[in-house]
This record gives C-alpha cells, sequence and structure tokens, in this order.
C-alpha cells in the first residue's frame, strides 16, 4: 500500500506521525471519506468543497491548494489500482507542542489512504436492518457543529458503543431537544406517502454528500423531497426508512427499537433509490486513468 503523507508516497510502515500531532492530542483536524467506483473517484469536488469549508471553519489553512490536492488524491488512488474503494484524507492541526494552542502548531498534516471499506454485512442490503436509539444525544450545533467533519468523533464512538450491547447494526441520535438527527455515522431518512424525508442539518446532522446526492436523484425520479425535523414517532409510523453515507451507500432500515418499519421488508422508494444510486456512481466522478 502507498499511502501519501505530507508531499511522499510511502510504505504503510513509513507512514506515521508525530506524538506531538494535534490531531492526537486533541482530535484537532478534518477528514473525509471518499468513495471509488469503477475506477473513478464519486464526488471529489463536493468532498474538497465540505473538506475546505470545516478547514475555514477551525481557521486551518489547508497546505496544498485545491488542485494540488485533487491531483494527490487521484495519483494515491492510481498508485494503489484501485477499481473500487474508499480513501480516507485526513488534514490535522500538525504538530505542535503540549499546549492546546493551535498557533503553536506550525505545519499541517495531511494524509492519503486508498484501500477498501465495508461497514455492513451484505444481507442488510437485501433485508434492512434493525436500529436503535441511543441515549448519547448528538453534539450540538452551538457546541461543536456535527456539519465540520472533524476528528473529534468520541461523540459517535460513544454511541457505537451502546450499539454494541444490543442486537441492532446502527444507532438513531436525536438533537438535545428530542428530534431525530442522523445514525451514527449516516444520515437517515424516511418514506411518508410518498414522500422522501430527511431532517434538516439545522438539527444537527452532517451533510451528507450522499445525502444531496439522494435528494437530488429522488427529486429527477419525480419523488417529493422534504427536509422536515421528525420525532421518534414519525419513525415508528414511517411507510419506510433508510440510510445513507459514503461507506454505508444507501441500505433500507426495517426495525428502529423493536418496531417493524411497515411490514419489515425493504420498501419500494428505497429499492429504486438503491438502483438508481448504484448506477449513478458507477458512471459518475473523477477518472483516475
Ligand atoms: N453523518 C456522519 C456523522 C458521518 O460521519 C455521514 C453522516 C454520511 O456523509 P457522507 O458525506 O459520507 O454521505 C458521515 C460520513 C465509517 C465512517 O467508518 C463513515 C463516515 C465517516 C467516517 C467513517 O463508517 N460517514
Amino acid at each position: 500500500m502507498e499511502i501519501y503523507l505530507d508531499g511522499r508516497y510511502v510504505s504503510e510502515g513509513e507512514a506515521s506521525i508525530s506524538v506531538f500531532d494535534h490531531g492526537l492530542l486533541y482530535g484537532d483536524g478534518i477528514f473525509e471519506g471518499i468513495r471509488v467506483y469503477n475506477r473513478r473517484i464519486f464526488k471529489l469536488d463536493e468532498h474538497l468543497n465540505r473538506l475546505y469549508g470545516g478547514a475555514k471553519a477551525i481557521m486551518l489553512e489547508v497546505p496544498l491548494r485545491v488542485d494540488d490536492l485533487k491531483a494527490a488524491i487521484v495519483e494515491t488512488v492510481r498508485r494503489n489500482d484501485l477499481t473500487d474503494g474508499y480513501v480516507r484524507l485526513v488534514v490535522t492541526r500538525g504538530k505542535g507542542d503540549l499546549g492546546l494552542n493551535p498557533l503553536k502548531c506550525p505545519k499541517p498534516t495531511v494524509f492519503i489512504i486508498a484501500s477498501t471499506i465495508s461497514i455492513y454485512p451484505d444481507d442488510v442490503y437485501h433485508q434492512g436492518m434493525k436500529i436503535v436509539t441511543v441515549s448519547t444525544r448528538r453534539n450540538s450545533i452551538e457546541a461543536l457543529n456535527p456539519r465540520i467533519k472533524s476528528l473529534n468523533y468520541l461523540n459517535n464512538v460513544l454511541a457505537t458503543l451502546e450499539v454494541n450491547c444490543s442486537d441492532a447494526q446502527e444507532g438513531l441520535m436525536l438533537n438535545a431537544d428530542g428530534y431525530v438527527t442522523e445514525c451514527i455515522v449516516d444520515n437517515f431518512f424516511l418514506v411518508d406517502q410518498g414522500v422522501v424525508v430527511t431532517p434538516p442539518t439545522s438539527t444537527g446532522a452532517l451533510k451528507g454528500i450522499t445525502r444531496d446526492t439522494v435528494m437530488e436523484l429522488a427529486v429527477e425520479a419525480g419523488y417529493k423531497v422534504e427536509e422536515r425535523v421528525i420525532t421518534l414517532h414519525d419513525v415508528y409510523v414511517a411507510d419506510e426508512a433508510f440510510l445513507t453515507g459514503t461507506a454505508a451507500e444507501i441500505a433500507p432500515i426495517t426495525n428502529v427499537d423493536e418496531r417493524l418499519i411497515s411490514d419489515g421488508q425493504p420498501g419500494p422508494v428505497t429499492t429504486d433509490l438503491m438502483k438508481r444510486f448504484h448506477d449513478y456512481a458507477r458512471s459518475n466522478g473523477t477518472p483516475i486513468d
């Protein structure tokens, strides 16, 4: 495996960063997970746009211009000869001292790993998955806006620990007011009388790139799409539910807190969107060749 690290391509064994890196000491940094389908990098510009937006919010200057970072991602995927895969792009505050102050970190660290990912077993995509509401609330936008895809994922890790105590595959996270925000590392959707509904990002959800793509594909397919504040009750009585994410793609949800969604089978709108997404993802993106 060849990994991009601060301008060089190195082996996994050589790809190490300092114990004084503030990405490690404080979770001070941002990242993206990007998919490769059919030798094309999916939604690369959108991922870079989100990364540079997060960098701006935390006053971190990415040490590469966007075109150079884009070229480095393409080159990392090409060197690893990935036809289908997953890219992890990370920018940390870099090496500093043992104090928190980012002003003491002169040079951000950038690395790119091109590998593969599979977060749910295959049968989930055919039979649907079971999820549970976790007691850990999503970070509030006033404290740490979940729109920043930061290296601080302990909120999500705590939620995952709860899921691990159940027989569910994913968790549903509410905000402090009790409204549904998103799943732990995926956005949440339901279908209500033919309308495709997802919570607005202002409730405390990441503005997912898969979420945006699915909303666009749903509009194109003639469905009504709405961002709507939803409660758990809306979820329990929904006609269909599914989640979206770079790693997960679209996965049907058929059981929430032991309530079957509709008849407990993946619904027709979900299945239709899965097919549309699959076709779209395999024919769009930045070619690596
Ligand atoms: N919400 C959160 C909190 C995420 O981290 C998504 C939604 C989906 O967004 P995209 O842009 O990917 O459609 C994410 C991103 C993993 C893993 O290991 C998944 C994500 C990030 C990092 C790791 O499953 N999903």
